[in-house]
């Protein structure tokens, strides 16, 4: 299968993660998009490709306009005030409290965030562009009649909502992808999100719409992030009802057990009858990953591909989350290459 990649993922260069009480180095970082290409060049999963320019458009098809204008402005917004260090949101609009737009960027940076572990810094908004144009090049590989696509992302974009940045996300490609399936003539698309952690933006964007079904496999939120979202008895609402699905696991989770999840979703999915499929395929569900909880080993993802692909659907995977850099080429390009064989 074809890969898009941009090597504008590398404008996003944040420095700090705010983690336990201290700035860590963010575990989101630009060695994750390097390593997972020089996997697929290796192991000669196919043509990797530049992306095309899709400007704002499809974007703004899933994400706000003030969103959209608030992220573009934000860097040049905190700099003016001469900020020492990267943009962290500090305050939110709490219980009570007025949900309204206001001017300072320490207001601003707040209304649209959910989570402050995601610094904004000066190239973040070339890179959340870049990364949507990536995975929209890969959309239009399959809806051109490639079987499948790789969308190799960076930034991340499953938890961004259609105004909120937060969980490394800004815009949320699996969204924007999903999307665009449904305006070029798509009638029901399904994203599935295999990520360790809620899909909680791309549910959000869709919760109360029958023609995207939302599946998300995750670690249980009462124990992890993002804490708000992602329980199981989240079907959707007025239209969607039913049209949502989230699977949730305790810490030490093997694949034994994550698989029957898999299972449930495809089952669903079978049903739904899509006519494309996106998987949020982040790999953060690895036994060696810093940040998570579950126990799958590498050659778990080669099964993991291998039910995905017996889906038989035309596919786009967009790349989420995953954070052991030393094996996140090698889990990454497993799935998709079970993926593959299950087609041969
Ligand atoms: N102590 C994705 O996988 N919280 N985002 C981390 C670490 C944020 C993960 C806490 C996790 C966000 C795309
Ligand atoms: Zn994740």
């Amino acid at each position: 299968m074809k890969t898009v990649f941009s090597p504008l993922h590398n404008r996003r260069t944040a420095t700090t993660e705010l983690d336990g009480g201290i700035l860590i180095a963010p575990h989101e970082k630009p060695s994750r998009a390097e390593t997972i290409l020089a996997r697929v060049i290796q192991e000669e999963l196919g043509e990797v490709l530049q992306p095309q320019e899709f400007g704002l458009e499809p974007v703004l098809r899933v994400h706000t306009r003030d969103y959209v204008d608030f992220l573009r402005a934000s860097w040049a917004d905190w700099t003016a005030e001469g900020k020492p260090g990267e943009a962290i949101p500090a305050v939110w609009p709490g219980r009570g409290m007025r949900h309204r737009v206001p001017k300072d960027i320490d207001g601003r940076l707040g209304y649209y965030s959910f989570a402050a572990e995601t610094s904004i810094t000066e190239g973040t908004w070339d890179a959340a562009c870049a990364s949507a144009n990536v995975a929209l090049s890969a959309q239009a590989l399959v809806a051109k009649g490639e079987p499948a696509a790789f969308a190799l992302c960076r930034p991340p974009g499953h938890h961004a909502h259609a105004d909120l940045f937060g969980g490394y996300c800004f815009f949320n490609n699996a969204a924007i992808s999903a999307q665009a399936f449904r305006d070029q003539g798509s009638r029901r698309v399904a994203v599935l999100d295999v990520d360790f952690h809620h899909g909680n933006g791309t549910q959000s964007i869709f919760y109360s719409r029958d023609d995207v079904m939302t599946i998300s496999v995750h670690g249980d939120p009462d124990l992890v992030f993002p804490h708000f979202l992602g329980f199981e008895d989240e079907a959707g609402e007025g239209a969607g009802e039913g049209f949502n699905l989230n699977i949730v696991y305790p810490p030490g989770t093997p694949f034994s057990v994550w698989r029957e999840g898999l299972e449930t979703a495809c089952r669903k999915i079978e049903a739904f009858q899509p006519d494309a499929l996106v998987v949020a395929l982040g790999v953060d569900t690895f036994e060696d990953d810093p940040i998570s909880f579950f126990k799958l080993t590498s050659a778990d993802y080669l099964l993991m591909g291998d039910r995905l692909g017996k889906l038989n659907l035309p596919t786009l995977f967009t790349m989420e989350g995953g954070y052991d850099v030393d094996a996140i080429g090698v889990n990454v390009v497993n799935v998709l290459k079970g993926f593959e064989g299950a087609r041969l």
